[in-house]
């Protein structure tokens, strides 16, 4: 069967029909990486993967690895859909992602991509934004390009998680376009800037990032897959739920160094 490809009608974004997970063979994985580099987010509708089937599909944009979140250092009550604990069950009402983020970036090497299956979907509420921090970079003012690119930033909260500076400006190892590379949730701090200096201008790339016409928003269904590239976005997990149950599955994949 063909792997049909359909952008959103929003700034990124495409769903993938068609994926049969027993005919994942090289032609198609090129297929779905390709389409990953442009449009830096799939989501596959109603796939209801297995715990194998998960790993399958994680496995065509990287290499699975155990999850470390900061906000959930209590390893001891994280659970683990496989004996590997590379399949991370997330109570999404007791762990709201409901800031802008992306993944561990506090990592010296965050996970490249996250590939979540939704296991329980809230009667009403729990969608997901995404947002594009190419088209962030992009739409900055060729002035503040050149300071951007400048300037390393601290990702971090001492006490909750490791700090690492990477560099402000992110070039994806694939497609060579850069990213601003800072999100309100990790990013702490401006190397080599002191704090006066450094909160208000973090607070002005925030600011410049956070448009909704970067985004796209999915609204689940049981059994949807989503799968975004940390390197060029952020995301942001609706929590308005109220006391609804919603719960995703979730596997990272290794990434690099951040260049
Ligand atoms: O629940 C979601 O939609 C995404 C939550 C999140 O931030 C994550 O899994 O990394
Ligand atoms: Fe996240």
């Amino acid at each position: 069967m063909q792997l049909q490809i359909e952008p959103l009608n929003a700034a990124l974004g495409a769903s993938v029909r068609g994926l049969v997970l027993s005919e994942l063979d090289v032609a198609r994985r090129d297929t779905l990486l390709d389409a990953f580099d442009q449009h830096q987010v799939l989501f596959f509708p109603q796939l209801n993967p297995t715990a194998v089937e998960h790993r399958a599909i994680a496995s065509v944009f990287g290499e699975p690895e155990v999850h470390i979140e900061g906000r959930e250092v209590d390893r001891s009550s994280a659970r683990y859909v496989d004996d590997e604990n590379l399949i991370l069950v997330i109570d999404s009402g007791r762990n709201p992602a409901n800031f802008w983020h992306t993944d561990a970036t506090f990592r010296k090497r965050p996970p490249g991509a996250s590939v979540i299956a939704i296991r329980t979907v809230p009667p009403r509420g729990g969608d997901t934004l995404w947002l594009d921090t190419y088209r962030a970079f992009d739409e900055l003012a060729p002035p503040i390009k050149e300071l951007a690119r400048s300037l390393r930033a601290i990702h971090g909260h001492p006490g909750i998680s490791d700090t690492n500076p990477h560099p402000v400006v992110r070039t994806h190892p694939r497609t060579g376009r850069e990213a601003l590379w800072l999100n309100r949730g990790w990013t702490t701090g401006l190397e080599a800037v002191p704090t006066i200096q450094a909160q208000p201008l973090l607070r002005f790339f925030f600011d410049a990032m956070e448009q909704p016409e970067y985004t796209c928003r999915w609204s689940w269904s049981v059994g949807d897959v989503a799968v975004w590239d940390n390197r060029c976005t952020m995301h942001y997990a609706l929590r308005d739920f109220g006391d609804d149950y919603r719960e995703i599955h979730r596997i990272t994949v290794a990434g690099e160094v951040p260049a």
